[in-house]
């Protein structure tokens, strides 16, 4: 029997040491959970397997602690050796029938998607849930395809029953523009961990947009 979580609506968080600059991943990470945020994923593009499995442990502690979800992005052997709830793989990652395998039945699969095609082809081979973007432009990731705009948004909304999260470039002022479309989980990086005050942001979108959450 599957027993596998499903991921929670609202603000759907990642850590970025690029966006945080100086900030230390585990206090902006508890700044984000403490305001009430449920799922976080760790991203990290540029350090070595140790460190990011050193920080990937920490922060499974962490949310733990807050009861919240923990993604690992790439790595499905930290994501194993952590008990992260599960990864979040792109489109040059291996096959997700693969992952499966690697994981299994319970843990949740994420994967990147950028277009009708690749939406209906995770959703098929058994992926959890999706990425859908970048829907505006952002600064945050570095190898980062061009923008698909509303457009791809408002296709999966209205035709893919797989759960999805809006990403890329969204920000306090264009949320709104995600969220009449009918999006439930949105990702947000730069906005949050780029902060200035990183639980007063969190708060302050959740109370105005996931009050119910
Ligand atoms: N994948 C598509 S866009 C993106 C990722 C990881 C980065 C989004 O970051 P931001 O700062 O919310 O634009
Ligand atoms: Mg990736």
């Amino acid at each position: 029997m599957r027993n596998r979580i499903i991921i929670p609506e609202g603000i759907y968080a990642i850590t970025d040491s690029k966006s945080g600059k100086n900030k230390n991943i585990l206090d902006y990470s508890r700044e984000i959970l403490e305001a009430g945020v449920k799922i976080l994923q760790y991203r990290e593009k540029k350090k070595n397997t140790k460190e990011k499995y050193q920080e990937a442990l920490l922060l499974r502690k962490l949310t733990r602690e807050f009861g919240a979800v923990f993604i690992v992005n790439d790595d499905i052997s930290i994501a194993l050796a952590v008990e992260a709830d599960g990864v979040h793989i792109g489109q040059d990652d291996l096959p997700i029938e693969e992952v499966r395998k690697i994981l299994g039945e319970h843990k949740i699969i994420g994967v990147s998607t950028h277009s009708p095609e690749q939406a209906k082809k995770a959703a098929d081979s058994g992926a959890d849930y999706i990425g859908v973007g970048p829907i505006f432009d952002t600064e945050t990731k570095e190898d980062v395809c061009s923008t698909v705009g509303l457009e791809y948004l408002e296709y999966v909304e209205k035709n893919l029953s797989i759960p999805y999260v809006a990403i890329g470039g969204i920000k306090t002022h264009n949320l709104n523009e995600i969220l009449n479309v009918g999006a439930k989980r949105i990702a947000m990086v730069s906005e949050l961990v780029g902060a200035k005050d990183t639980y007063a942001i969190t708060k302050d979108i959740i109370s105005s947009h996931f009050p119910l959450n």
